[in-house]
């Protein structure tokens, strides 16, 4: 064989073979989620509405969960928290209720954030709740244990990004800062420490709903190993859902898409705006802050946040709404208050959104659509609409009525149906038209 072709081929065969390598590290490359994964997938899309928390030592500070950065705090200093964080008003119970009434169904909890303190037990290092807090108690377990009395699934929010491991070296664009770490490490004894943990998490506290990974953008070009730990979650926890907030396109192993303060494709943190066909989620803050921010007034008002869960639902995504709890383990009124208020909405209007998918038309200037059992439900945002322009929706309507039975006139023409709505029956958050087509 001409011995150029030879190098050809053996050039181009080493290519292809690096290549692979570097794929199977950015995910689980073959991966086939199994049948109880695939369940979990249809549960969470009908779910529709979780509650995100993010509590942490940080809370102490009270300026939210960057503080350590943000106030370029060097570890000791900030581990001089630990002595301090005795949420002693901490009732899982409570939260729980408070999700229930609030029409959620499952919780996403940060077991750990960017600061690197576990909000769990940890056996692979000491620097947690049990081993350095006059608490002492593990409260993703007292939490576990309430969600399973409560029938609320349980997520964990785990940070890949770490400001306090020493391993976690190279350091990546916000933990660069050398605050007591040495200017040195080994980054796959870091990754077999979160791997650790993950292990610990994905064992330790019964069946859990996914892993909620955070943080690779800190290191966006790092080796994160991902196919291992996405496996050896799959393998512990067989229908736990992964998604990580990495804001790119999925990666193989992954089982849900999530964006940050926008729906899917339109957050201002997504490079890429593809959406996957995997079930999507969307997160946001009640106030403007993840963690705990006694300053921090600017509370979304009721209506918005209905809106945001609709707009979520027409778009075919979750809504994961987040608080912080205080340093107490309470979490404050105004958040409350307006839980209680999605949950009182949803009692009236939640078949519109519950277990549907969806809309068949794209969201319009008056609202956006859902559907579910050959029904078509209308949600009417805008205040000044009380006549809407459907467009053709492939089979003619039957029927339109409002969720209470009140009849919806309309008229159907060849460029879509003109719905005419009774002003009087006009919902201030979000009016809902349920449609049933001629089949
Ligand atoms: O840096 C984190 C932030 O603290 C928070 O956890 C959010 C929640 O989606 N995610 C990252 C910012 O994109």
């Amino acid at each position: 064989m001409n011995p150029f072709v030879k190098i050809s081929k053996i050039i181009i065969f080493m290519t292809f073979f690096a290549y692979i390598l570097y794929a199977a590290e950015q995910g689980d490359i073959g991966y086939k989620p199994v049948k109880a994964n695939i369940e979990a997938r249809e549960w969470f899309q009908d779910a529709k509405f979780g509650l995100f928390v993010h509590w942490g030592v940080y809370c102490l500070l009270t300026k939210g969960e960057w503080v350590m950065y943000r106030d370029v705090i060097p570890i000791a200093e900030y581990e001089k928290l630990l002595p301090k964080f005795n949420p002693v008003k901490f009732d899982p119970d409570e939260w729980c209720r408070m999700v229930k009434d609030a029409g959620m169904h499952y919780i996403t909890i940060t077991s750990k954030h960017h600061d690197g303190f576990a909000m769990f037990d940890s056996k692979v290092s000491d620097y947690d709740i049990v081993d350095r807090t006059p608490y002492g108690k593990d409260v993703l377990k007292m939490l576990a244990d309430a969600c399973e009395r409560h029938g609320v699934k349980l997520f964990f929010y785990h940070s890949q990004l770490d400001w306090h491991h020493p391993d976690y070296y190279p350091r990546g664009g916000t933990g660069n800062y050398a605050s007591g770490r040495p200017d040195s490490g080994d980054w796959y004894k870091y990754l077999d420490y979160m791997d650790g943990q993950l292990k610990e998490l994905c064992t330790n506290y019964g069946k859990i709903g996914g892993i909620w990974f955070d943080g690779m953008w800190d290191k966006p070009t790092a080796d994160w190993r991902l196919g291992k730990t996405y496996r050896l979650i799959h393998q512990l926890q067989p229908q736990a859902m992964i998604g990580s907030n990495h804001h790119r396109a999925p990666f193989p192993g992954e089982d849900f898409q999530m964006f940050e303060k926008g729906l899917p494709g339109k957050d201002p943190f997504s490079k890429e705006k593809a959406i996957s066909a995997l079930p999507l989620e969307t997160c946001e803050t009640i106030n403007n802050s993840w963690g705990y921010n006694e300053k921090d007034k600017r509370f979304k008002g009721v209506k918005e946040l209905i809106q945001y869960l609709v707009r979520a639902a027409g778009n075919n995504a979750n809504f994961l709404l987040n608080v912080g709890p205080r340093p107490d383990g309470t979490i404050q009124p105004e958040f409350k208050k307006r839980l209680a208020e999605m949950g009182k909405w949803l009692r009236t209007n939640g078949e519109s959104i519950y277990g549907t998918r969806g809309g068949p038309i794209p969201p319009q200037s008056w609202g956006v659509t859902t559907q579910k059992d050959g029904m078509v439900f209308l949600h009417v945002l805008s205040d000044t609409d009380n006549v809407i322009a459907v467009p053709v929706l492939g089979k003619d309507i039957k029927s339109a009525t409002l969720l209470n039975g009140t009849i919806v006139e309309f008229t159907n023409t060849k460029l879509g149906t003109i719905m005419r709505i009774p002003a009087k029956e006009r919902d201030s958050y979000d009016t809902v038209i349920v449609i049933r087509l001629d089949v």
